[in-house]
């Protein structure tokens, strides 16, 4: 008993991921197919460590009628045309793009957030997974506003470069080496050089002086959270193959102490924190790759507000940033709404 569920981009960062974490959560599946761009067509590649060899379909031939969910990482181009089609077709479509984020008549999901939103998908027959940078922030969010209600974060986030695919990973590694040898390192994927340098710039300008990235983190949370809530971003490029990392300053309505803080957080569904105020005693992003939670180190108060926590939030981008948070919105659409073959 279970589902036919299709992965899209499936030899992409987040499609692989999505394969692996379907195998690895033991996601009731009764057929999976793997389909990519023409030019992966034919191409074998492994359901998580089962030792189960999918062969790759092309997505302009693939037939979505009878398939119950489709896990989407394409990019927002191709989501645009495929997405309807597949959703048309009756099987329903987890998006990681930005495509349909913030369209009204389509859910922006992170389970441990907002799960009861997932009930207006039929509308469009479309789900939306949000930036890796707003979903592991807002999962560290969530309990403390229900506990203190989040007027205000600034946040400054430290972001690694597989966010920017495999080309974003080939250039540090490229260049990391290109340096070590005394070679040029010219910057072809990122506008400058990565290797051994920060960039504050992820996506495109938009007008008001902010990137896109930075606009995605303010009204993303405002979808999923609360619309009331006040977000200012600093996105920033780290040489850091995978993990985000954020500095997250919160100012709250009512009085919330670090340790009254920590309590809840140590509580909180896809939280853990680990914070002992000691040399070692914080989580970074070699440490998050390939793990679940998002982690929260390093709660203090802010004595410069009133009302104010400062917190260090890290997660794996591929994971919780995109494909965990994914399967796991399958799997909540499987609880509330979709019946097992
Ligand atoms: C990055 N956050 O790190 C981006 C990647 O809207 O899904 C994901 C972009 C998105 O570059």
């Amino acid at each position: 008993m279970g589902y036919r569920v299709v992965v899209a981009g499936a030899t992409g960062n987040v499609g692989r991921e999505m394969l692996n974490i379907l195998a690895e959560r033991e996601f009731p599946i009764a057929e999976l197919a793997a389909v990519a761009s023409a030019r992966s067509q034919g191409d074998q590649i492994e359901f998580g460590e089962t030792g189960k060899m999918l062969k790759v379909q092309n997505i302009e031939h693939f037939d979505w009628s009878g398939w119950d969910i489709a896990l989407f990482a394409i990019g927002s181009d191709a989501t645009k045309i495929y997405a309807p089609i597949a959703a048309a077709a009756g099987c329903t479509v987890i998006d990681n793009s930005s495509l349909y984020r913030m369209d009204p008549d389509v859910p922006l999901i992170v389970p441990e957030v907002n799960p009861e939103a997932i009930d207006g998908y039929k509308v469009r027959n479309i789900i939306a997974n949000p930036n890796c940078s707003t979903a592991q922030m807002v999962v560290a969010l969530k309990p403390l506003h229900d506990a203190a209600t989040i007027k205000r974060v600034v946040v400054s986030t430290y972001q690694s470069v597989s966010g920017a695919g495999k080309a974003g990973m080939d250039e540090l590694f490229e260049q990391s080496r290109n340096i070590f040898v005394g070679d040029p390192a010219e910057p072809k994927k990122f506008t400058k050089q990565i290797a051994f340098n920060v960039i504050p710039h992820i996506d495109k300008f938009l007008d008001d002086g902010f990137t896109k990235e930075e606009w995605k983190m303010v009204v993303e949370t405002k979808k999923i959270m609360d619309p009331k809530v006040k977000v200012t971003a600093t996105c920033v490029r780290v040489p850091v193959f995978v993990g985000h990392s954020e500095a997250i300053n919160i100012e709250f309505e009512k009085e919330l102490s670090a340790e009254d803080a920590q309590k809840i957080l140590r509580e909180a569904p896809g939280v853990m924190l680990v914070d002992k105020r000691e040399d070692g005693g914080y989580v970074t992003p070699v440490e998050c790759v390939g793990e679940f939670a998002t982690y929260v180190s390093r709660v203090r108060e802010d004595p410069t507000v009133e009302n104010g926590l400062v917190l260090w939030c890290v997660s794996d981008n591929l994971r919780k940033g995109a494909a965990l948070n994914a399967v796991q919105i399958a799997e909540l659409l499987g609880r509330r709404h979709l019946k097992k073959a």
